[in-house]
């Protein structure tokens, strides 16, 4: 078993509910068991701008899947949840990103291993720093990041749990 960090983000339909029932469906895999999920945020969209907020989460999973087998349970687990892939960065019911893999640093054509824009995200960064405050990017903690790219995009913590 390793653990991951599994980031989930969704601007349509009802967004608690299916952030809910994915990390249902994550943990109900053999190979996944979900340990700790941040609270729900509310975030302004990064990327493509109109569109509606998003609400976004962060979850830390033990797992015995390789990265691969992993991320292919992520993309079905988006499909099940009714995401169909239009705009990049655009809306959807469903988003979710490996953003971290037990340490490792993988780069190949369908899986890049730390999510290459994590660290520039406060829609990511901060609901991580929520539960692994300590967890070094490049040498920086989790926190930190968080603290700086807070000033400069919108996030407002709910303190609703879906977990
Ligand atoms: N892929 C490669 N590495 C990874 C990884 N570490 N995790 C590949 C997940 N997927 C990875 O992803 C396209 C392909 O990326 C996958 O098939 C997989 O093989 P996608 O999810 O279909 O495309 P996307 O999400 O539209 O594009 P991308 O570049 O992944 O976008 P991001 O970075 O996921 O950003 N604003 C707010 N506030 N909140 C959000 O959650 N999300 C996005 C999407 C943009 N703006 C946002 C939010
Ligand atoms: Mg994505």
């Amino acid at each position: 078993m390793v653990t991951a960090y599994v980031g989930l983000g969704s601007n349509q339909g009802d967004s608690p509910e299916n952030i809910r029932q994915a990390l249902r469906k994550l943990d109900c895999n053999p190979g996944v068991s979900v340990q700790e999920v941040a609270g729900l945020y509310k975030t302004a969209p990064v990327g493509y701008l109109e569109q509606d907020w998003f609400v976004n989460t962060v979850a830390r999973i033990e797992t015995s899947l390789s990265p691969d087998g992993l991320l292919k349970l992520l993309l079905t687990i988006e499909d099940e949840l009714g995401r169909v892939r239009t705009i990049r960065w655009g809306p959807r019911t469903l988003d979710l990103d490996l953003l971290l893999y037990a340490g490792e640093v993988i780069d190949s054509p369908e899986l890049t291993v730390p999510h290459p824009r994590m660290q520039e995200r406060a829609f990511v960064m901060v609901p991580l720093a929520e539960i692994a405050p300590d967890l070094l990017i490049k040498g920086q903690r989790a926190e930190q990041i968080a603290k700086i790219l807070k000033k400069n995009q919108e996030i407002v913590g709910t303190g609703q749990k879906v977990w």
